[in-house]
């Protein structure tokens, strides 16, 4: 071997991490690559905590596979709407998606069952259902639609309503308000059920939508209002708390299937650690963003749920619904919070 040879080999060879060059795989890695690639797109800004801690993920990934497996992420709709991106990664164009439950339900109508309107009343009794038997009740029903998931749901948050006509104090405020509502069937019947006018349209659309009043109004957790600057067009902030949305980690199933056993635990690993720390930052968002948006110029209200929920029960909508998910689905969700319908 040349001098020049056997300097070049060894200046690769420090380039690499210690540990890595004592195994000369690692350097032949370095240099070939990972074995296992994974495109992850998500419809939410950088700045979202949602992509703050999946980067985390994603490195802790690289560092446990010694390079083997590498995450990419494409946040902020860049491959497209949540409709394209669930087309994707059951087609395998994308390995992984964070679908709020409620885009998922479009392929597994019961995924959106923890959003039913009015049925979570706080975090604990969230995280007692979706990481207990009702979490792995929808994650089976997802596996026969043909897609993975971690076990471990981030957080979204409680939708809040925000509008640029009026508060939202009773549910008859809600009569024929033009509100936008994301690709899900079950939001549109809830807020038909409470008299609205509701539009489904993708994430990437609703700041365009309100700004030029092809709707007057939107429902999304205050991060998401803050990280959107949704306030810029909007004016009231109603906190109705009307339902608790999360996002399922779902992976294309051949894909994962074809990861070996070390890296599937490397991965999930990875990743539910990391769900549990989104959402303790979500919950510190959430402390600190009624101030912020009020500071934004959000006039905020408080309304009482008391109307909301009976004007659903009058319509039907829990009775219908619980036919819709069946009645295992159903017990599952009123052992966490009570009886509904
Ligand atoms: O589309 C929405 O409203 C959002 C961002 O909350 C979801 O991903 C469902």
């Amino acid at each position: 071997m040349t001098n020049l040879a056997r300097r070049s080999l060894l200046r690769a060879a420090a380039a690499v991490p210690v540990a890595s060059a004592l195994g000369f795989p690692a350097i032949v890695r370095a240099a070939s690559g990972p074995e296992f690639v994974f495109k992850y797109g998500n419809n939410l800004p950088l700045t979202h905590p949602l992509n703050v801690r999946s980067q985390e993920a994603a490195n802790q990934v690289r560092e446990a596979s010694r390079g083997r497996m590498e995450i990419r992420i494409f946040p902020n709709n860049q491959l497209g709407g949540d409709t394209d991106m669930l087309a994707q990664v059951r087609s395998g164009g994308i390995e992984m998606f964070t679908p709020s439950a409620l885009v998922v339900s479009t392929l597994a109508p019961s995924v959106a069952i923890n959003a039913v309107g009015f049925a979570f009343a706080d975090y604990d009794q969230v995280w007692r259902a979706m990481d207990g038997k009702l979490g792995a009740y929808v994650r089976a029903a997802m596996q026969k639609a043909g897609l993975e998931s971690f076990e471990k749901m981030w957080d979204n948050g409680f939708r809040q309503t925000t509008t640029s006509t009026a508060p939202i104090v009773n549910a008859q405020n809600m009569r024929g308000l033009k509100i936008r509502v994301p690709v899900s069937p079950l939001s549109i019947d809830m807020f038909k059920g409470l008299g609205a006018a509701p539009t489904s349209l993708q994430f990437s659309e609703v700041y365009s939508s309100l700004q030029t009043h092809i709707v007057d109004a939107q429902e999304n957790p205050l991060p998401i209002v803050q990280v959107a600057k949704l306030y810029e067009v909007q004016k009231y902030c109603s906190l109705t708390n009307h339902m608790w949305d999360g996002y399922w980690f779902v992976l294309n199933q051949r894909a994962w299937q074809r990861l070996p056993k070390d890296l599937q635990a490397i991965a999930s690993d990875a990743f539910n650690q990391a769900a549990i720390k989104q959402r303790d930052d979500v919950r510190k968002l959430n402390d600190a963003a009624v101030a912020d948006l009020q500071g934004k110029g959000l006039a905020i209200n408080r309304p009482s749920p008391d109307t909301f929920r009976t004007a659903l029960r009058q319509a039907g909508f829990y009775s219908q619904w619980q036919g819709r998910f069946g009645n295992e689905a159903w017990d599952l969700l009123e052992q966490s919070v009570g009886k509904l319908a």
